[in-house]
């Protein structure tokens, strides 16, 4: 039977299983908007399409499951571009279906034309340009695959406005993808595997280092069974955070620029780093020259464009981490490393001496006394997503997670403004799950405007602004680096709790310590959207700190008054 390209549009999502989209209407994507009303989508009204982008992501990112949002041509796809760019970096397959205009207009210049196709061609996994209605069910699920498979990314399809009006046969069955050119199924050679083992076998101080691909391949049950059964150390990256339950005796923390002190010096001193699902980011390594010298290092991971490009390694496996590891796994004795497991516990020190909870009150309120209050009153359950800056950081080191997927944050672009928008795709994606949203008072003002659509949607999400009157990263690397001039960075912030009022969100303000609990305990009872704003200590740093470029094991320590760990 015939079908417009609007309706086959919707066909082909729900037949991809897609039943929520996030977007926001305009003249070129007007006609897959009219088809929408004849199926069951629900759809939900963002107030910029950066929002919808981040939403998707959320749901992505939450699930495992392609998240897709939606928007007009010109501005509209233009707004999306961070989106975008942001699931990238972060590998979150996502498809963002944009209208253009009628194909005859390409290139004139016509309203609101963008070719959003060539801006997006670098911060898209792939794109497309929809021209006929013929074409619009092949690309779609083209895009699901490319979106979903192999190392996930993001992509984008350009649908003119005459392709979604005109009519075409919807045959689902013959738009199966045809894809010549892609084939992300690798598998390590075989004496690859066997050279791993040996190194494994031989090593006296491996460290593991897991990232968010143990997460993406469903891996983590192996990277547990590999750690237990080697007795090896787990560093995690930022995006790895979850993936190996914080409360396991064989998880150090987090690595890199603000990762635990004796996780960066296990990796200076190690002889073997086991890379699983890691790309080893600048954040992560430090200065390429000093990173971890001695010692081998074997990637498993599954984009072969990873492999050698920012660190030499000594064995890359190449291939689907879940798959390598059911392959190497027999492959490797159990073992034990009396030696080093003693000098890292050596290095750790008493880490119930970095648990923030017993220290006096002072009068003054830590971001880090409200990220480790949340995390008790939460019993590390919830699903938090979290923003830009030094409240990501803190939320790393003092909320333990304990499930994969239970972090959602950009690591990779670091964009502002993700938090508040990829939270209510979370919570989309996860009805049941608790879902927390840590926030600066900075990143939340480039896209408060979604609190309009929590509450026309009514998204039980509860929202932690870590207000400390600054940008408060930048004005850290200013006292730094920059000897305290701190240009650019103060803000004169508004009445963020009439502000939420004004929106219809119940909110509070709390700024003393005492206050963080009961505020916490009211938010979790209270059935929708709440949001507190945490007036926090306006000068605090995050420690440790490994300067940018420098060597990993170079870390800026706390001088006082929270401390870290037994051997400060
Ligand atoms: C303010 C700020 C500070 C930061 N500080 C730190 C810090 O101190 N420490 C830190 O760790 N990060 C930090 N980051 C984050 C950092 O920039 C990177 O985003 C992060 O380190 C990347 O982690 P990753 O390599 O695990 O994840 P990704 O960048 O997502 O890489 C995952 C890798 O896994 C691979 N992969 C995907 N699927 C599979 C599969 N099925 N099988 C095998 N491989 C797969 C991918 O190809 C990719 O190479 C910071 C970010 C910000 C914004
Ligand atoms: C869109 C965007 N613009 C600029 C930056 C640079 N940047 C990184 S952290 C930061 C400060 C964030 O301030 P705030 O949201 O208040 O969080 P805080 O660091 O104070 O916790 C800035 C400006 C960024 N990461 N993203
Ligand atoms: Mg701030």
């Amino acid at each position: 039977m015939k079908k417009t390209g609007g309706q086959i549009l919707w066909e082909c999502l729900l037949k991809q299983g897609v039943h929520t989209v996030f977007g926001y209407p305009g003249g070129a994507i007007l006609p897959a908007y009219d088809a929408m009303t004849q199926y069951p989508i629900r759809h939900i009204l963002v107030r910029h399409e950066q929002g919808a982008t981040h939403m998707a992501d959320g749901f992505a990112r939450a699930t495992g499951q392609v998240g897709v949002a939606i928007a007009t041509s010109g501005p509209g796809a233009t707004n999306m571009v961070t989106g975008i760019a942001t699931a990238m970096l972060d590998s979150s397959p996502i498809v963002c279906i944009t209208g253009q205009v009628g194909s005859k207009l390409i290139g004139s210049d016509a309203f609101q034309e963008t070719d959003i196709t060539g801006v997006t061609l670098p911060i898209t996994k792939h794109n497309y340009l929809v021209t006929r209605a013929d074409d619009v069910a092949s690309t779609i699920r083209e895009a699901f695959h490319v979106a979903s498979s192999g190392r996930p990314g993001p992509v984008l399809v350009d649908i003119t406005k005459d392709a979604q009006q005109s009519s075409a046969e919807f045959d689902w069955d013959g738009a199966a993808p045809r894809m010549r050119g892609y084939r992300p199924d690798y598998r390590p050679a075989q004496p690859d595997f066997e050279k791993a083992a040996a190194l494994i076998r031989e090593a006296k101080r491996p460290v593991i280092l897991a990232g968010r691909g143990i997460t993406l391949s469903g891996a983590t049950d192996l990277v547990r069974q590999f750690a237990e059964r080697t007795n090896t150390p787990i560093a995690m990256t930022l995006l790895g955070i979850g993936g190996i339950p914080a409360n396991h005796p064989l998880n150090l923390g987090m690595m890199g620029m603000h990762g635990e002190a004796w996780v960066n010096t296990a990796i200076q001193e190690a002889d073997l780093l086991l890379a699983f699902g890691m790309r080893f980011d600048d954040r992560v390594t430090g200065n390429l020259k000093t990173y971890a010298v001695n010692a081998k290092k074997i990637h498993v991971e599954i984009d072969p464009a990873e492999v050698n490009k920012n660190v030499k390694v000594d064995v890359a496996l190449v291939g689907d981490l879940r798959e390598v590891l059911a392959d190497l796994l027999p492959l490797v004795p159990a073992g034990d490393h009396p030696e080093w497991s003693a000098r890292i516990a050596d290095l750790k020190g008493d880490s119930a001496v970095r648990d923030i909870q017993n220290l006096p009150d002072n009068g003054h309120l830590y971001a880090a006394h409200v990220i480790n209050d949340l995390w008790r009153e939460t019993s590390g359950e919830a699903v938090v997503v979290t923003d830009v800056g030094q409240h990501q950081m803190w939320e790393a080191q003092y909320y333990k997670h304990n499930a994969p997927r239970s972090l959602i944050t950009s690591g990779g672009l670091g964009t502002m403004g993700f938090a508040l928008p990829a939270a209510v795709g979370a919570k989309v994606a996860r009805p049941d799950a608790e879902v927390w949203v840590v926030v600066g008072d900075g990143g939340f003002q480039m896209t408060m405007c979604e609190l309009a659509t929590i509450v026309q949607e009514n998204i039980d999400v509860k929202i932690a602004i870590i207000n400390n009157g600054y940008l408060g990263m930048v004005r850290q690397w200013q006292e730094f680096f920059y000897e305290k001039r701190y240009a650019a960075t103060p803000l004169v912030n508004p009445n963020f709790q009439r502000l939420a009022e004004a929106f219809g969100v119940k909110a509070m303000t709390v700024s003393s310590r005492a206050d963080v609990k009961p505020s916490v305990d009211a938010a979790r009872q209270h059935k929708g959207p709440v949001l507190i704003d945490f007036q926090v200590e306006q000068e605090d740093s995050v420690y440790p700190m490994v300067p940018a470029g420098a060597d990993l094991h170079a870390m800026i320590r706390r001088p006082s008054p929270i401390v870290e760990t037994a051997a400060d």
